[in-house]
């Protein structure tokens, strides 16, 4: 049943019960407006406690319900019912009370919660605003300050804070349903407050709309919601109750069916889904208790703050005393950044510092769960590294490889136990990105391959399972994106011209901006790897770059030049020249920003239908979320794989055409062309 009704002594407790999250379906929608009139009809009942079973109070509306036509009763409507009925409603929440499930809150009479609630309106990270009054009473509630600070950011308070804003009427310590009755008992005889929306607006200074609207815009960047929100509780502020209330849900509508709601939803759906992959249900992974990295470079020393950050313990290895001593450093220079942003405090980075051990000791891992080499990209170093890891650990330990480029089929050829190794692609720096790549080898054992994702739900990170290839999904996508940004300028546009486009479609830098920013060896010592198999990989300009030792930002010059302590790219003579060399007679044309974006972002979604093609990725929107969650992909145009089909597969395989018809990409690959045919990519996963 989604709502139970029992009353005793004149208190009603009304129960919502529906799974998982007590999302605002029709039904419940339905049986809320139903509850109100029963118990309004009956004169025994002086107050009522709403409440819900599960882990959390209303998480919101029910989002999957948002592609279709909003089926009445509307929301706005029942919470407009419950604040108008004759007896007075307390919400009585634990876990989340979050967009429309907050704006039922508001429409009770008070509201109380356990310390460890949240309340929040997160609609805007959905692309949409509040549309049941979020806007309209939460300024009357708590006035417009705050009022936009919670509905333009849509982070939510705890309970605390809620309460201190006047969100929240009282804390509940102990048990919350004998808290929330002994509450309406003791409200019940007093007088009832105004209902909200009745309530006016405390006034704002001169200049603070004007001043609002600058620092949501500049957050906000292309996102349409924030500002939109903003609007709506402007409005709301500055005329009566029922005109505001008509302006959100207009607002509310019109991004409800608009492309960024629709790529945020799609976002929203794949990050649920990713961590709970339907190959492994029922398959329950190994304890991880205890953690090893070897190798304290950038990338092990980010995974090994990343796993104390879990909670884990970690040892690092490294080769000797001295490299130890390095790898430690480069730990706690982590720690040190996050205390200098405010992350952690000092006092939390001494004890995650204290909990790493460094060492050059194997056989101190004799007992630890997890082990991840991060170090040299080399075959043969990893190799060596695994057979020392093969000697000392446990046989049931998971062994995992942090390799970007190399086979992991390769990397654990000869281990000892081979069914406990894989693949554990981070992102750097490994403490904050949020992806994980999860690639199996042909003997991973499902249980070990479950460790991977139970581990990225540890870590907080975002598992999206691979198969091996040169680059697995992200890197391999990457190398397009650099080989098409080459090939635009050798046909007439400029480093300075192909990042100012990306950057207009949403990406946060350009490919040419962010080669400098991270450095141009790394990619030629893989071309150069590539060339050793026997491989013609495409960087022509970056070729002639690397040979005079541009590396980027820290040779004082890459794609651009670099004064001495300045970051800021400016355009090179010397890159023009090597350009214009490496262009010869080559055909040139005037790129346009919507002309570039397609051809560096269509190639890509084709080597993508690929990689999805041959099952290295398993579904698109696991692609969408590589490319989100490690490489900047605006999240609000949902990924490469949404955009694409938002676009329409049949002009992206026009497109493409046009492309490689003037030599500019490869065409488009069957599969593509499949899919297009098909109207979609589910036509391809596997
Ligand atoms: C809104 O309210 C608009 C109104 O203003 C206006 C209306 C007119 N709907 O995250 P989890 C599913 S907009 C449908 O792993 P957790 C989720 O897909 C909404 N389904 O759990 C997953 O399904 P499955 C504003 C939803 O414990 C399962 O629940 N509200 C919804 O880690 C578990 O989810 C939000 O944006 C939903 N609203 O975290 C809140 N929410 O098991 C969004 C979840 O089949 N939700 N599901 O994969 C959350 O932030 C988290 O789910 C929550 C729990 C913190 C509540």
């Amino acid at each position: 049943m989604t709502v139970s009704i029992i009353s005793e002594n004149g208190i009603a407790v009304v129960t919502i019960d529906n799974p998982p999250v007590n999302a605002l379906s029709q039904a419940l929608r339905q049986a809320l407006v139903e509850a109100v009139a029963k118990l309004d009809a009956d004169a025994a009942v002086k107050a009522v406690v709403l409440i819900c079973a599960g882990r959390t109070f209303i998480a919101g509306a029910d989002v999957s319900e948002f592609g279709k036509p909003p089926q009445p009763p509307h929301l706005p409507d029942v919470v407009a019912t419950i604040e108008g009925a004759r007896k007075p409603w307390v919400a009585a929440i634990h876990g989340s009370a979050l967009g429309g499930g907050l704006e039922v809150a508001l429409g009770c009479a008070w509201r109380v919660a356990v310390a460890s609630a949240s309340l929040g309106l997160p609609e805007v990270k959905l692309g949409i605003i509040p549309g049941a009054g979020g806007t309209v009473r939460l300024p009357r509630l708590i006035g417009p300050a705050a009022a936009v600070e919670l509905v333009t950011s849509g982070s939510p308070v705890d309970a605390k804070k809620a309460e201190g804003l006047g969100l929240v009427d009282a804390v509940i310590e102990g048990d919350l349903l004998a808290g929330a009755i002994a509450f309406a008992n003791g409200a019940a005889g007093k007088t009832r407050p105004e209902p909200i929306s009745s309530r006016a607006v405390v006034p704002v200074e001169a200049g603070f709309w004007e001043g609002a609207e600058k620092a949501v815009a500049a957050k906000a960047k292309r996102e349409a919601a924030p500002l939109r929100a903003l609007a709506s509780v402007r409005r709301a502020s500055e005329t009566d109750f029922a005109s505001a209330m008509a302006f959100e849900r207009e607002t509310f509508l019109d991004l409800r069916g608009s492309q960024q709601a629709s790529a945020l939803r799609h976002v929203f759906f794949a990050e649920r889904a990713a961590p709970r992959p339907p190959e492994l249900a029922g398959i329950t992974p190994r304890d991880v208790r205890s953690a090893a990295v070897i190798g304290g470079g950038t990338m092990g020393a980010g995974i090994a703050a990343a796993l104390r950050d879990a909670g884990l313990p970690v040892i690092l290895i490294e080769r000797d005393a001295a490299a130890v001593e390095r790898g430690l450093a480069n730990v706690k220079a982590i720690y040190d950044g996050s205390v200098k942003r405010g992350r952690v405090t000092q006092a939390i980075a001494d004890a995650r510092m204290a909990g790493v051990a460094g060492s050059g000791d194997y056989g101190l891992l004799a007992d630890t769960d997890l082990i991840i080499e991060a170090v040299f990209e080399d075959l043969s170093v990893k190799r060596a590294v695994f057979e020392k890891l093969s000697a000392v650990c446990r046989p049931d330990a998971v062994l995992a490889t942090n390799t970007s480029y190399l086979d992991p089929d390769a990397i654990g050829e000869g281990i000892a136990h081979p069914e406990r190794f894989l693949g554990l692609h981070f992102f750097s720096p490994a403490h904050i990105m949020k992806l994980l790549e999860i690639v199996p080898t042909g003997t991973t054992a499902p249980d070990v391959l479950a460790t991977g994702f139970a581990l990225a739900r540890l870590l907080g990170k975002i598992p999206v399972r691979a198969g091996i290839c040169d680059g697995f999904i992200g890197n391999r996508i990457l190398k397009v994106t650099r080989a098409q940004a080459e090939r635009l300028l050798l046909s007439g546009a400029t480093p300075a011209a192909v990042d100012a486009a990306m950057r207009a479609f949403g990406l946060p830098m350009g490919p040419f901006e962010a080669q400098d920013l991270g450095g141009l060896d790394i990619a030629a010592f893989q071309r150069k790897a590539a060339r050793e198999r026997g491989e013609t990989p495409f960087a022509p300009v970056a070729d002639r770059l690397c040979a005079l030792e541009r590396y980027g930002q820290k040779t004082g010059g890459g794609w651009y030049d670099y004064q001495p302590g300045d970051r800021a790219p400016k355009p090179s003579d010397t890159v023009a020249a090597i350009i214009a060399e490496a262009a010869e007679s080559r055909a040139q044309r005037a790129w346009d920003e919507a002309g570039i974006v397609d051809a560096i972002l269509l190639p890509m979604v084709n080597e993508a239908t690929c990689i999805l093609e041959e099952h290295v990725a398993l579904r698109a929107a696991d692609i969408d979320l590589v490319k989100i969650h490690g490489y900047g992909f605006p999240r609000w145009r949902g990924g490469p794989m949404h955009y694409a089909e938002g676009r329409g597969l049949s002009e992206v395989v026009a497109v493409l055409d046009r492309l490689a018809a003037d030599g500019l990409a490869e065409p488009p690959s069957d599969g593509l062309r499949r899919a297009a045919k098909a109207g979609g990519f589910s036509v391809l996963a596997g």
